[in-house]
């Protein structure tokens, strides 16, 4: 896998995926606008958004509290301060929903993510002179994946639509 990614699995129980995803049923997604284009995954921000029309971050709504230990659980998997993970999105990726090839934005530093109720498959791809150097790894509920270095910055990432439900979360700190 590309250098700077991480991968670990189980870093939460069954019981509380079920807890988390009570949560998630109740929070106010909306669908994911880029550019007045909308995708098929919807999402929430907490502490602060992209605001893609402005190009900048903006500070969002505060982070509730039933996610906090979420976020303790994401800053052990990255030896991060949790605090300093201050921006959080909940993404719900109905059936048939994706993911397209994308960075993460530059004022964004380090990235967590932690899997939900469907496994999915984690594409990377990079440019070469002449075509795409191309990873992809099976990404299960309950686990959390790291983007760091290389993984981060150079390599693109996406996840093709499921048949099932899948939620993600992903904890990002600010570039100092
Ligand atoms: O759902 C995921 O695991 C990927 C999320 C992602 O790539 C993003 O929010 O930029």
């Amino acid at each position: 896998m590309p250098e700077g990614f991480v991968y670990r699995d189980g870093v939460i129980s069954s019981d509380e995926e079920q807890h988390f995803t009570r949560h998630f049923a109740l929070l106010p997604f909306a669908p994911f606008e880029f550019h007045g284009f909308q995708g098929r995954r919807r999402v929430v921000s907490f502490g602060w958004r992209y605001d893609y029309a402005g190009r900048q971050i903006r500070p969002s709504a505060e982070l509730p509290e039933f996610l906090l230990p979420l976020r303790e659980r994401a800053a052990e998997v990255t030896g991060l301060a949790a605090e300093g993970l201050q921006q959080v999105l909940v993404t719900e990726y109905a059936a048939g929903a994706p993911i397209g090839w994308h960075r993460d934005k530059p004022e964004f530093q380090d990235v967590v993510a932690i899997s939900f109720l469907a496994p999915c498959l984690l594409r990377f791809r990079r440019r070469l002179r002449d075509g795409w150097d191309r990873r992809s790894l099976e990404v299960m509920p309950r686990s959390a994946y790291v983007l760091r270095g290389a993984a981060r910055s150079e390599w693109e990432h996406s996840i093709p639509p499921l048949c099932t439900l899948r939620y993600s979360v992903t904890f990002r700190n600010l570039r100092g």
